[in-house]
């Protein structure tokens, strides 16, 4: 390993990454053939656009898509046998990602022994410190409305009893498959809804595992890509192997684990565009057959089965007015990193603040530990979040934007004929005013503060109102105020 001072720490070495000259030429060729793969930079989509967006026809759909977008709030988990490692979910094992994707690996190893060694991580994944109860009273303690739950990621690690393949934590080679919750999923699932949280899952539509995906009986060999190890249209017959084999689980998912709300799926470049058709309207059409109006988050394909957009790892400069959802890490990855550090509760509520008045949901990601417990950094931020939101809930959930959805530092929201105002401070210490300025045109009879307290004294001024708040009396400024602005 070369010491890198730049980085300050050891970067894994591309030429330990044995290449061949062929797998060289490889490269060159799949990136021009991934070329159309550009909504997926660095593993990371971006999102569509309003102007690709196509609201549902079916009114069950749309009923749960208003429901979702009440929520505001969900907790998406990534969690596979990768947590063991500590290393980034699924993508160091495409080699032509590797560039990017194998810094985190920090021992000595070829490309080919990593992925072997990642793949046998099935074989000794054994969280016995999992307790789905004591997870679903966190996320409801924290103010999240729904789980969004990595069902399946890339490297194709089901984390539930499927009957499609052996590569799952119910399977005899994983150790966890005796444990009483060996079907995650199953128990995740069902202590969600037991608090009366919503159920969301991911689902990747691309499985790096199932031979009927990668395989090395292809003129690439071992070399792999993001996408199949063979193009689609020459073996039609293998693709629609893959093709039975995805819908079959998504039946699976949709059909034996209780009500789901919505199924969320990772994996843009599997698409019609890119010659991967896995034909997913056919079969969400079959699992609302079992799940009416069940939200589809087809991410980046856009049209009917995308039905909320998801940018990723950002907040959209404006305020959309098409169902979204930002999905954002707690930490510094989306799995579960050793030493990881978290964002304060302050950063969260600033965060699902903007996102909020703008219309859209934050997911906020907790990548949990290899043993089944949750970092407690992770936890201590959750529930901080939770006590701020137990005071202003109010204001953010079950709301809609408010013109002028964020003006001079104070966002806007509505809901049942009240505007909110909600003033956030970004560090604690913020200077807190004791006259607030809130710049709405509305016309206004009473102002209150949500947390309690009588009617305010204001002045409506041009463009809005100077409102009297008075001294703030504690050393840190608050995360965050929320005036009631009504017209009685
Ligand atoms: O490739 C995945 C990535 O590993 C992670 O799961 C994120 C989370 O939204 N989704 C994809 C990248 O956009």
């Amino acid at each position: 390993m070369k010491e890198n001072k730049e980085s300050k720490g050891t970067q894994f070495e591309e030429e330990k990454i044995l290449l061949t000259e062929d797998q060289v030429k490889d490269q060159t060729e799949i990136k021009e053939e991934t070329e159309k793969d550009d909504m997926v930079e660095n593993g990371v989509h971006n999102y569509s656009t309003e102007e690709s967006y196509v609201w549902p026809t079916d009114p069950a759909v749309r009923k749960k898509l208003e429901w979702f977008r009440d929520q505001k709030l969900g907790l998406m988990m990534h969690w596979g046998a990768y947590s063991q490692l500590g290393i980034v979910e699924s993508w160091a094992l495409s080699d032509a990602d590797a560039c990017w994707s194998r810094h985190c690996i920090d021992w000595e190893v070829t490309g080919e022994e990593f992925k072997k060694q990642y793949f046998d991580l099935n074989k000794t994944f054994n969280p016995i410190r999992f307790e789905p109860e004591k997870w679903a009273d966190i996320a409801k303690a924290a103010g999240t409305k729904y789980l969004l739950f990595t069902t399946k990621h890339h490297d194709g690690f089901c984390m539930w009893d499927t009957k499609y393949s052996d590569y799952k934590i119910t399977a005899e080679d994983c150790p966890y498959h005796t444990n009483h919750y060996a079907d995650i999923c199953a128990h995740l699932f069902e202590s969600f809804r037991k608090r009366d949280l919503g159920v969301i899952a991911y689902f990747s539509k691309a499985d790096w595992h199932v031979d009927s995906y990668w395989s090395e009986n292809y003129e690439r060999g071992s070399y792999q890509h993001r996408g199949p190890s063979y193009d689609p249209k020459e073996y039609p017959e293998e693709w629609e192997r893959f093709v039975n084999f995805t819908q079959n689980q998504i039946m699976e998912l949709g059909s034996r684990y209780g009500q789901i709300d919505g199924m969320w799926f990772d994996a843009g470049w599997v698409c019609k565009e890119n010659g991967q058709d896995i034909r997913l309207g056919e079969v969400i059409e079959r699992v609302r057959k079992f799940q009416p109006g069940m939200l589809c988050a087809d991410r980046t394909i856009g049209g009917p089965y995308e039905n909320y957009v998801t940018p990723e790892q950002c907040v959209p400069e404006e305020p959309l007015m098409i169902p979204w959802e930002s999905c954002i890490t707690l930490g510094t990855s989306f799995s579960f990193v050793y030493e990881d550090t978290y964002k304060s509760p302050r950063e969260v509520i600033c965060l699902l603040v903007d996102i909020v008045v703008k219309g859209g949901n934050l997911a906020i990601n907790v990548g949990p530990q290899p043993n089944g417990c949750l970092p407690k950094g992770a936890v201590d931020c959750l529930l901080g979040m939770g006590q701020w939101l137990d005071v202003y809930g109010e204001a953010i959930y079950g709301t809609r934007v408010c013109a002028p959805y964020k003006k001079d530092g104070i966002g806007f929201t509505t809901k049942n004929g009240v505007v909110y105002a909600i003033e956030t401070f970004a560090t604690e210490t913020e200077k807190v005013p004791s006259k607030v300025w809130i710049p709405y045109e509305g016309k206004v009879t009473e102002i209150t503060e949500l947390s309690g307290g009588s009617a305010l004294s204001f002045e409506a001024k041009e463009g809005g109102y100077l409102v009297n708040v008075g001294k703030w009396k504690e050393e840190k400024a608050p995360i965050g105020r929320v005036f009631c602005l009504k017209n009685a």
